[in-house]
């Protein structure tokens, strides 16, 4: 069974209740739901955890080392930030996907550069909540293709 972390960064927790011109009206706990639907149908067992805290976020990652197979990331407005977060991402040596809701490079200028993305297999953005789902999908597609090549 693969496992993944689901992080969610800063502010995400006020999914569906502000600003859903730009994030929409769906919560961070049906993103949720349907992630675990999802994970489900998949066998895929799912860790969530959300903060608005740097060093939450990066502990979460710590601690995710020796259960975790991935990591599935929003890191909100940390993305064009943290160096810190990029590099636990990084030391963590487990495979991760970037996604956002919004499509940040149409956006504004700051951001359009994400320090997380080169430390992931890739990133999805601009799809609303279904980023996340096509982000797992892309995730187990990858961990299940190299279980059978090695
Ligand atoms: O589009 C995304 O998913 C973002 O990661 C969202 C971040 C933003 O800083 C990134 O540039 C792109 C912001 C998350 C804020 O979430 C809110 C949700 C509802 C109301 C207010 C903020």
């Amino acid at each position: 069974m693969r496992r993944i972390l689901v992080l969610h960064g800063p502010n995400l927790n006020l999914l569906g209740q502000r600003e859903p011109e730009i994030y929409g009206r769906v919560t961070l706990e049906e993103i949720n739901e349907q992630l675990r639907a999802c994970a489900g149908k998949r066998g895929a067992e799912l860790r969530f955890f959300q903060s608005n805290h740097e060093g939450a976020l990066i502990d979460a990652i710590h601690q995710a080392i020796g259960w975790a197979d991935g990591i599935l990331i929003n890191p909100g407005g940390y993305t064009h930030t943290s160096v810190a977060l990029r590099d636990a991402i990084a030391a963590s040596g487990l495979p991760a996907v970037e996604v956002h809701l919004s499509n940040i490079h149409a956006r504004e200028p700051f951001r359009h550069t994400s320090l997380i993305a080169s430390v992931c297999i890739g990133q999805i953005c601009g799809f609303g909540w279904r980023s996340y789902l096509l982000g797992l999908a892309a995730l187990l597609d990858i961990l299940e293709t190299e279980q059978q090549v090695s």
